[in-house]
């Protein structure tokens, strides 16, 4: 590539932020007196038939032991917390039923781990979109947090 071609890729990817059409990945952080949700992104999904996941990072600033207890996202039927384990070299995954928070600790669900996963969706997950997840503790309530959609083969928001 010229360094002309070059330089026009980069002012007009500059434009294109400066007017919106993209946005930069911004986390967005939701708390709840005592628990923290962070950092929170999605996989773009192809279409509709397969499943997508989400990922975040939950803090519990508390002085006692919280507990995750369901999930609801606005972009899909069913939404649960799924484990990854290894099994002679091959990797399953399956519901890991009700998260614990121990107080001053943070749980990361990231690719690989635990995560999110958003099943029947009722529409696609756009890259660039976002849409709502309700996280629900058993002492901290429902929290809101809202979910950026990245690309297909995104590994985490960027830094
Ligand atoms: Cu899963």
């Amino acid at each position: 590539m010229s360094s002309i071609k070059f330089l026009g890729a980069v002012i007009s990817l500059t434009f294109l932020m400066a007017v919106g059409f993209i946005s930069p990945a911004v986390p967005d952080t939701a708390r709840n007196d005592e628990v923290i949700v962070e950092a929170a992104w999605a996989r773009a999904s192809i279409g509709t038939s397969r499943p997508s996941a989400a990922y975040l990072t939950i803090r519990n600033e508390g002085d006692e032991t919280d507990v995750l207890t369901s999930l609801k996202a606005s972009v899909s039927e069913v939404a649960e917390v799924h484990a990854m384990t290894m099994t002679d070299g091959v990797a399953r995954m399956g519901p890991a039923g009700a998260v614990k928070l121990p107080a001053g600790h943070e749980v990361v669900l990231k690719p690989g781990g635990l995560h999110v996963m958003l099943m029947n969706l009722k529409q696609p997950l756009k890259e660039g979109e976002k849409f709502t997840l309700t996280l629900t503790f058993k002492g901290a309530g429902p929290i809101d947090v809202s979910v950026p959609v990245l690309g297909i083969g995104a590994s985490g928001p960027v830094q």
